[in-house]
């Protein structure tokens, strides 16, 4: 049991271990990772798949001095494993415990921190330029997934690597899979040097010369060979191109070889690239079995890979389903992902229509301007897009969607807290990143069926549009046999009242109501306003309450700072009423991992927050009861 990795209190501690003990200790991560996890979950898959690799890494390179820039950082698990976060390691994703990703602030052997993809090579490149400018000599080594290589940023990086800097490391991590199969062009080229038979053989020689000769002399000797078997079959290697000398490709799980290579890499005076063939899930069977699963997945049992089953439909379900419905009688009805056919539950979609699916990689930037192309064309495209990662594309929602008036459909998963996954994966910002935009409407749905309704009134609409709606399952909602379209602007009065009228956005509705119950016990008369608008707001409904109500309250699951209530304060500001409001909301900072109704109550997104600022107006509205009911 877990006998040397006890030991590593530090990648020091990795030096002093001998190949075959390496080889155990990789053995002893899977089986920690496996164990652990299937507590907490976490992103299995993809950190079975970098055991060898990053062993190899800690063995060579020495963090803190030389660098690691991992992209998306999801595959940092093992890292965190060798650099002093063993006996935390169980805390994982937990609020207090370890961060699912690479922090800045949570250790020193954490260069760059990140949670979105593409942003490796930009961010090595820097530190190499900065070593450079600076007079360093310290090792920047990036490690990117082949679905990293799907992304607009990675390439904009690769564009500047030539000339920029003489030394970076880059290990692209290739197993096929971005969460779901990997896509695209790039994910082909990439398929077909793993695939080709004389780079194969010539690899498996390699393997079979460094385990017997050992030494850079063998990689050299590889080397060469390689290099003469790619002269024959791709003249123009495509790295090369980019100024990167391309190593490989090379088995990701053969700790020797990977050694061997890195310490050749290390001495190299030209940017270099080394493809790595690696096995997502390696290790474990269930996981080897269904890739997409274990890419990041809840508790599971450690024995048989299996989850809890699936209960009530998740807003993601709703959404995909209702959008088959859309396309069944609108055939100009478009779905697209950018990578998270999981996620957004679009792979509920694909098989319906799957000449109307497109999944086109970790590119949100050029989901966005590819729909708006679609929409020139008198097509209908929902973009299905986290709300976090939305943030990639904000120009093209403004210069190509918004001024262009096009009728694409902006659907936000996971628009409020992520939970787990912590700052990199809030969808906290969304309404205060499309308010200003003209043109686009933006609505938030309260339940499941009104999530319905939204999608079809979307469908409708001629002009952009957004839906957020938040992670995983809502109250439960019935459907209603055809979802209906909502009047664009209006908002729904759940409850009449008089002294306070509360505004519970989307998810925090019941709050509202339950803030209205609490208000009644003291006395005081509540209305609740189900807003469903953020863009264009329910004016009519908003000056009808601010002129009778002595406090509005607001409650949003999104920064204040330009959200919903900031919006009704700038409707009162044009409608000229003075009214005071109690905003509910995310306060101006990065809210760290954790459970959503334990981060709401430490940040004070509750009833009683509610209560607690609504207490300085309590006696006044009081007293307001004691005159109305007097009359
Ligand atoms: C901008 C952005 N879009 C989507 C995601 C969701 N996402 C997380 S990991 C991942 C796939 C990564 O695949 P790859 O880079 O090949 O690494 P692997 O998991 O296969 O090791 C995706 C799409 C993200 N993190 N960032």
């Amino acid at each position: 049991m877990s006998h040397l990795l006890g030991t590593i209190q530090s990648p020091a501690d990795i030096k002093k271990l001998s190949i075959p003990e390496l080889e155990v200790l990789a053995q002893e991560i899977r089986e920690r990772l496996i164990l652990s996890l299937s507590k907490t979950g976490g992103h299995l898959g993809p950190n079975l798949g970098v055991v060898e690799l990053t062993l190899a890494m800690h063995y060579v390179f020495s963090t803190p001095k030389d660098k690691f820039v991992f992209d998306v950082s999801h595959q940092a698990y093992v890292h965190k494993l060798l650099t002093g976060r063993e006996d935390r390691f169980s805390t994982i994703r937990q609020e207090g415990g370890l961060n699912g990703f690479m922090l800045r602030t949570e250790s020193e052997h954490d260069a760059y921190g990140a949670g979105h993809a593409g942003t490796a090579l930009s961010a090595a490149l820097g530190m190499a330029v900065a070593r450079d400018l600076s007079g360093g000599n310290e090792h920047i080594v990036a490690l990117a997934g082949d679905a990293a290589f799907t992304n607009g940023i990675s390439f904009e990086a690769l564009n500047n690597i030539d000339g920029a800097t003489k030394r970076l490391i880059v290990v692209l991590n290739d197993n096929e899979w971005s969460i779901d199969r990997n896509v695209g062009s790039i994910a082909k080229y990439l398929h077909k040097i793993v695939t080709n038979h004389r780079v194969a053989s010539l690899h498996d020689s390699a393997t079979r010369l460094v385990g017997k000769i050992g030494g850079q002399a063998a990689v050299k000797a590889v080397r060469r060979a390689e290099e003469a078997a790619k002269g024959m079959l791709w003249p123009s290697m495509f790295f090369e191109e980019f100024g990167l000398v391309y190593y490989g490709p090379l088995d990701g799980h053969n700790i020797p070889l990977l050694i061997e290579t890195f310490e050749f890499l290390k001495q190299q005076e030209r940017p270099v690239i080394l493809h790595a063939i690696t096995q997502k899930g390696r290790g474990f069977q269930p996981a080897l079995d269904k890739q997409k699963k274990f890419h990041g997945l809840g508790p599971y049992n450690p024995e048989t890979g299996d989850t809890h089953p699936a209960g009530q439909q998740t807003y993601s379900e709703v959404f995909a389903n209702t959008l088959v419905k859309l396309a069944d009688r609108d055939e100009k009805v478009i779905a697209i992902t950018a990578a998270m056919p999981n996620g957004t539950a679009l792979d509920l979609f694909r098989p319906h229509h799957p000449t109307r699916y497109f999944d086109v990689g970790i590119a949100e930037e050029h989901a966005v301007i590819f729909a708006a192309g679609l929409a020139t064309q008198g097509f209908k495209p929902f973009c299905a897009i986290y709300s976090t990662f939305l943030q990639r594309a904000f120009d093209p929602i403004v210069h190509d969607v918004c001024l262009q008036n096009l009728p694409v459909v902006f659907c936000m998963d996971r628009g409020s807290l992520s939970g787990d996954d912590g700052a990199t994966h809030h969808g906290l910002f969304d309404i205060s990143y499309l308010r200003p935009i003209p043109n686009i409407i933006h609505m938030v749905p309260s339940n499941e069926d009104e999530l319905a309704d939204m999608l079809y009134t979307a469908s409708l609409h001629p002009g952009p549009s957004a839906i957020r709606y938040p992670r995983g399952v809502g109250p439960g909602a019935p459907l209603k046999a055809e979802p209906q379209a909502i009047p664009i602007g209006a908002a729904q009065v759940i409850q009449d009242g008089e002294d306070v009228a509360i505004f519970g956005l989307g998810a925090l509705l019941p709050m509202a109501v339950s803030l209205a119950a609490r208000l009644a016990d003291e006395g005081i008369s509540a209305a609740v306003i189900n807003p469903r608008f953020v863009k264009p707001l329910d004016t009519r409904v908003l000056q009808r309450y601010a002129e009778r109500a002595g406090v509005i309250v607001t409650f949003e699951d999104h920064v204040l700072a330009g959200g919903f209530g900031s919006a009704l304060l700038e409707a009162l500001e044009q409608l000229k009423l003075q009214v005071p409001v109690v905003r509910i909301g995310w306060p101006d900072g990065f809210v760290e991992h954790g459970k959503v109704d334990s981060l709401r109550a430490r940040y004070g997104v509750t009833v009683d927050a509610a209560l607690d600022k609504l207490s300085t107006y309590l006696p006044a509205l009081k007293r307001r009861r004691l005159h109305a009911v007097a009359r």
